[in-house]
């Protein structure tokens, strides 16, 4: 199918995104991320403008019982149409690689567009990423730590009844004698900085482009203890 949005102005591309994006039209989407991208906006701003702000007004007529369940997967849909688009440019780096993560969406929970965007930006940044998907235990958490050896562990939960399982892989660590070995970052939308705290993480990731700064300079960080004297 061709779209041809010439007529529109950008805000009402941006719009039109939103609009499509509640709609759960991929293809539309898709056609639209892409002539953002011809207008010459960044992947951050289409994202911001168009996917994310898109995704906020689902989030709000789900939780006020106008969308439900099939409807909102299709909006969820759409937008990974819309971040396969922006993935290739998000994650390009010529830069060498700065540092190593695991990542994933902790058990009972299966949201991942967020956890996604942050592994993106991530390996924007110069990380290799080892994204773990959804759903994820703590034995799993283990296991791709031993394997792996990241230097930063980053958890997200969408939901307020699997958020306290982050606490669980946390001091899974602890009794495995790795806590001080890793840098646990937790995110996504119910997550705060004192429930952060209060889990014992090292850090809480506000977005993806939040995280990638934190995890940038603990690793600067990290680097700089490391130099021999
Ligand atoms: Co769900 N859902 N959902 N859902 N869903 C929420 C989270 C909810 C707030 C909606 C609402 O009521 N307004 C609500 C949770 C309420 C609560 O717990 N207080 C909710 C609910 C209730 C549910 C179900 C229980 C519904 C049901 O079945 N009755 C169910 C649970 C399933 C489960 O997980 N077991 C469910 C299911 C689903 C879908 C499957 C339909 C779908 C997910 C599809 C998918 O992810 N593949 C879905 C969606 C899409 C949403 C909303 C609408 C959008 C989430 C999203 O993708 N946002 C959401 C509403 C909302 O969040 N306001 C909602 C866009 C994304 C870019 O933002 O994920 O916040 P976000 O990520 C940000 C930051 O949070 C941060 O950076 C990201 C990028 O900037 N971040 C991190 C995230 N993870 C990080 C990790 C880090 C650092 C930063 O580590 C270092």
């Amino acid at each position: 199918m061709d779209f041809d949005f010439s007529d529109l102005s950008n805000e009402d591309l941006f719009l039109q995104m939103q609009d499509d994006l509640y709609d759960g039209l991929r293809e539309e989407i898709v056609a639209e991320t892409n002539d953002a991208l011809t207008r010459g906006f960044t992947p951050q701003q289409i994202l911001d403008q168009g996917l994310v702000a898109g995704m906020e007004i689902v989030g709000v007529d789900f939780r006020d019982g106008i969308l439900f369940v099939p409807e909102v997967l299709m909006a969820a849909n759409a937008m990974k149409g819309g971040m396969e688009i922006l993935r290739p440019l998000l994650t390009e780096t010529g830069a060498e690689q700065i540092g190593k993560m695991v990542i994933g969406t902790v058990k009972g929970d299966i949201h991942d567009i967020g956890k996604n965007l942050v592994a993106m930006m991530m390996e924007g940044a110069g990380l290799e990423v080892i994204n773990l998907g959804i759903n994820v235990d703590a034995e799993q958490f283990l296991a791709a730590i031993r394997e792996h050896k990241p230097d930063i562990l980053g958890m997200s939960a969408l939901l307020t009844t699997t958020m306290p399982y982050m606490k669980v892989v946390i001091d899974t660590l602890g009794e495995e004698g790795i806590r001080d070995d890793i840098y646990v970052m937790v995110g996504g939308a119910p997550v705060t900085e004192n429930f952060a705290r209060d889990v014992g993480a090292d850090a809480y990731g506000r977005d993806a482009a939040v995280s990638v700064e934190i995890a940038k300079r603990h690793l600067i960080a990290k680097k700089q203890i490391k130099m021999p004297m």
